[in-house]
């Protein structure tokens, strides 16, 4: 067996993507709080960004919002992101924050409401050619709050149609990931509410439309690391947003509330090949810090998922295989647990200075004096939040 953190190890092939949105303000219903030095455009949130990949090796891209980070000329976002050693990424789109989609976008009863969701998607895949981007990510706000508002079944036929318009400007490079959530802002019904809901429809597009998972999205108690292992096994696991959650979709730092539960999913990745070198599943982080600092917050994201790989790696899966076999029900258990309480902090120190990074990125970050450059370059202006 490799060693976790030896060269060739899948540890090597970990690449996690940044969202724009984390380096902007964010908050509750109930106030934003600002921080000195947030960034007030789109090319400041890449900076940002890239910061975390430089301390870390670990975020080579950023996924971007539309319209939220829209901009005159993408293909020079995309030279400014490469000048500062990272790609742009995933790109999501937005039918939630325009008063048109007060009662859904793509299942919208009026044609031209969902004729105005289908164009900004096709904007959105523009965006795509010029970026260079791989994915489309749709997430959907659509729902009913009371039974009888709307048609379940008329709003299902409407969003399959819709998607198809969509998916035939989809390249042949190029994917789209459906994201799906169980609640909010809809309460009673949610179209998109469950991965089978999402498979469905991207199943009757074809072969590039995948399922987006994201861990906050699901009720208290849902065991994750099943819908993993199930839609790895049917190739459909397109996209990870990974976050997490102590009640609702909290989008806290991944592993913050539960790193057992991110160890068990990230065992079910490697064990259905998300992390092969050809592996179609992109991760990436979809997470808001409302009152911790927001470089320093994805830093610490994406070492807790580095950390959580490395644990999983160490899962002795022959040893686990044949206590299977020979159902030894509590030793085959003790190789997972023996895995997951195994500190890998220091191996992951040395892994990071044999690639010239710094042993500690918290520490390093910390001591770079960016944060209080920033506070001083970035003093006047329009901090970014979530608006376009
Ligand atoms: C809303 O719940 C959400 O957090 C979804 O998870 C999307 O991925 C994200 O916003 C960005 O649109
Ligand atoms: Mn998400």
């Amino acid at each position: 067996m490799t060693a976790v953190n030896a060269p060739g190890s899948l540890l090597e092939n970990l690449a996690i993507e940044l969202p724009s949105w984390a380096f902007g303000n964010s908050g509750t219903r109930f106030k934003v709080f600002g921080t000195p030095g947030t960034p007030r455009t789109v090319e400041e949130k890449i900076a940002d960004a890239a910061v975390v990949n430089r301390l870390t090796g670990l975020a080579p891209s950023v996924a971007l919002h539309i319209p939220w980070d829209m901009t005159d000329d993408f293909s020079a976002l995309g030279r400014y992101a490469a000048d500062h050693g990272v790609r742009l990424g995933t790109i999501n789109s937005n039918t939630f924050q325009d008063d048109d989609y007060k009662f859904g976008s793509l299942t919208h009863i009026d044609k031209t409401v969902r004729q105005k969701a289908i164009d900004h998607h096709l904007r959105c895949i523009e965006v795509m050619n010029q970026t260079g981007s791989r994915d489309l990510k749709i997430w959907l706000a659509d729902g009913t709050n009371y039974p009888g508002q709307g048609d379940i079944r008329g709003r299902q036929d409407r969003l399959a149609e819709s998607l198809a318009t969509i998916y035939q400007h989809i390249g042949d490079d190029q994917r789209l990931v459906l994201e799906y959530k169980f609640f909010e802002p809809a309460m009673y019904m949610t179209d998109v509410p469950d991965w089978g809901t999402s498979y469905t429809q991207v199943s009757a597009l074809g072969e590039r439309a995948m399922v987006c998972l994201d861990t906050g999205h699901h009720a208290p108690g849902t065991n994750i690391e099943f819908i993993v292992a199930q839609l790895l096994r049917l190739g459909k696991l397109g996209s990870f947003d990974f976050n997490s959650r102590f009640y609702a979709d909290d989008d806290l730092i991944v592993g913050a509330a539960d790193p057992f539960q991110l160890f068990r999913i990230m065992c079910e990745v490697i064990r259905g090949g998300g992390l092969d070198a050809d592996s179609p599943v992109a991760l990436m982080l979809d997470q808001c810090h409302n009152v911790e600092e927001k470089i320093p917050g994805q830093i610490r994201s994406v070492l807790n998922v580095q950390e959580m790989t490395a644990r999983a790696l160490l899962v002795d899966t022959d040893a686990l295989a044949a206590a299977q076999e020979a159902g030894d029900v509590l030793g085959a258990n003790g190789i997972v647990m023996d895995a997951f309480y195994t500190d890998v902090r220091p191996m992951l120190a040395q892994w990071r200075t044999e690639r010239g990074l710094p042993a500690d990125p918290m520490a390093a970050f910390a001591a770079s004096g960016y944060r209080e450059r920033m506070a001083t370059e970035r003093a006047s202006g329009t901090q970014s939040s979530w608006n376009a």
